[in-house]
């Protein structure tokens, strides 16, 4: 006999909750060195010695000629807008995390919001030249759910328009494409390493670049603009990653290959099961791409699923499964940027269909493949009870 919904007055699928992600950690035996370390040297902060290690281990495992690390991702990004010397306007998405659009508010930007492709998720090449300004400097892409844009458009355009290219790659770490490490395209890529990533040092970000002039910059700007004691050459801002987030960093890394592998086996594993329910359908990834499984969203198309993204999100928490809305409401739709011209909601018909249909689902490599199946019958039921529930 299957189960009955929560919503109908069955008992939860899951009574401690599952929460869309969680972080891998090393185990405290392997953390206890390291940590004795940094407190017997009372080296704490300030480019120390585990931050230096991990630094050049991220060139190598990003497969980039230079990284610099930071406290976190933001502040990373908003540090790569600075060093790119952006002002004026810089064209974004509006499907993304709060952070990718603030940053170019602190730098005193106005982001010109782009639609998405509504396969991909990735803003769409095809509307950029359009929103091209004398004022805009620069184009900020994400790789949304680390999936990898239109780099080859994208980068044409801004070479014809003299423009730089950021590529926020906050979610897209370990992915590559076509063979090409991801932090090895446009201008700069910034990575973030927050506890909900696929790979993460707590808090924390990096940036990659090709230019050895931008990377010292960089480095400048993240410790208060300070080259030497007696030398500050620009305003900078404390962006410093400490020692105990470097040594997390430098054990997570050993982790995280295998984590993008069980990540991958549990997604492969979903997309199975979830193509048998219908109304579902899922982010398209983009052709030669060699992918880090970091997300698994889905859409729900309400015609078809026989109920909206809103029911199905309060359901499946009532089943205790922590599903969340990445990413609704849009950046555009927020009170500080809906006045914006390309904040309108006829321009960007398919970021607002999108937003209003997405939902993430929990994966993390310390789920196993009865979590996937409890996850996917339950929206299963939720699919065939839908005009009980309505
Ligand atoms: N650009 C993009 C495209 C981004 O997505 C982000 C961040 C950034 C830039 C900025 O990078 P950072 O400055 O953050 O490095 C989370 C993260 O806080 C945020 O880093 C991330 N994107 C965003 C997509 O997700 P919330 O508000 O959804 O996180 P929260 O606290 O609700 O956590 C989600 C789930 O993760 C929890 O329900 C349980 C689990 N969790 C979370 C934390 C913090 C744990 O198990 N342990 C934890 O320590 O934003």
């Amino acid at each position: 006999m299957s189960k009955k919904l929560a919503v109908l007055g069955g008992t939860p699928a899951f009574n401690n909750k599952i929460y869309v992600t969680r972080p891998v950690v090393p185990t405290v035996e392997e953390l206890e060195p390291l940590l004795r370390d940094i407190l017997k040297a009372k080296w704490l902060t300030n480019d120390g010695p585990y931050a230096q290690e991990f630094e050049k281990e991220l060139e190598r495992y990003l497969g980039v000629p230079y990284a610099s690390i930071y406290c976190n991702g933001t502040l990373a990004l908003q540090l790569c807008v600075q060093g790119l010397r952006l002002s004026g306007e810089v064209i974004t998405t509006p499907f993304t995390f709060p952070a990718t659009a603030h940053v170019l508010y602190w730098n005193n930007i106005t982001p010109v919001f782009c639609d998405v492709d509504p396969d991909t998720y990735n803003m769409d090449p095809e509307y950029i030249e359009s929103l091209i300004s004398p004022q805009t400097t620069g184009i900020l892409a994400v790789h949304v759910f680390g999936n990898p844009c239109d780099m080859g458009q994208i980068e044409r355009i801004a070479d014809y328009h003299g423009l730089k290219i950021i590529y926020d790659a906050a979610h897209a770490f370990g992915t590559k494409m076509n063979n090409k490490p991801i932090g090895n395209f446009g201008d700069a890529s910034m990575f973030s390493f927050h506890a909900t990533k696929t790979f993460n040092t707590l808090e924390g970000g990096a940036v990659t670049c090709s230019d050895g002039n931008l990377h010292q910059r960089l480095r400048d700007l993240r410790n208060f603009g300070i080259r030497s004691e007696e030398e500050v050459i620009s305003p900078g801002i404390n962006a410093k990653m400490n020692e105990l987030q470097a040594a997390f960093g430098i054990l997570n890394l050993k982790k995280v290959d295998n984590s993008i592998k069980k990540r991958k086996k549990l997604f492969d594993k979903y997309h199975f099961l979830l193509s048998k329910i219908s109304g579902l359908k899922f982010q398209k990834i983009t052709k030669g791409t060699h992918y880090n499984y970091s997300y698994l969203t889905i859409e729900i198309l309400s015609e078809k699923f026989g109920l909206s993204r809103d029911d199905v999100y309060t359901c499946m928490r009532e089943e205790g499964i922590m599903v969340r809305k990445y990413f609704y409401p849009l950046c555009s739709n927020y009170s500080c940027y809906s006045a914006l011209p390309s904040a309108k909601k006829e321009l960007l018909p398919d970021a607002n269909r999108l937003a209003s249909r997405i939902l993430s689902l929990p994966l993390y490599d310390e789920m196993d493949n009865g979590d996937v199946e409890k996850v996917v019958e339950v929206l299963s039921l939720l699919h065939n009870h839908a005009s009980e529930i309505r």
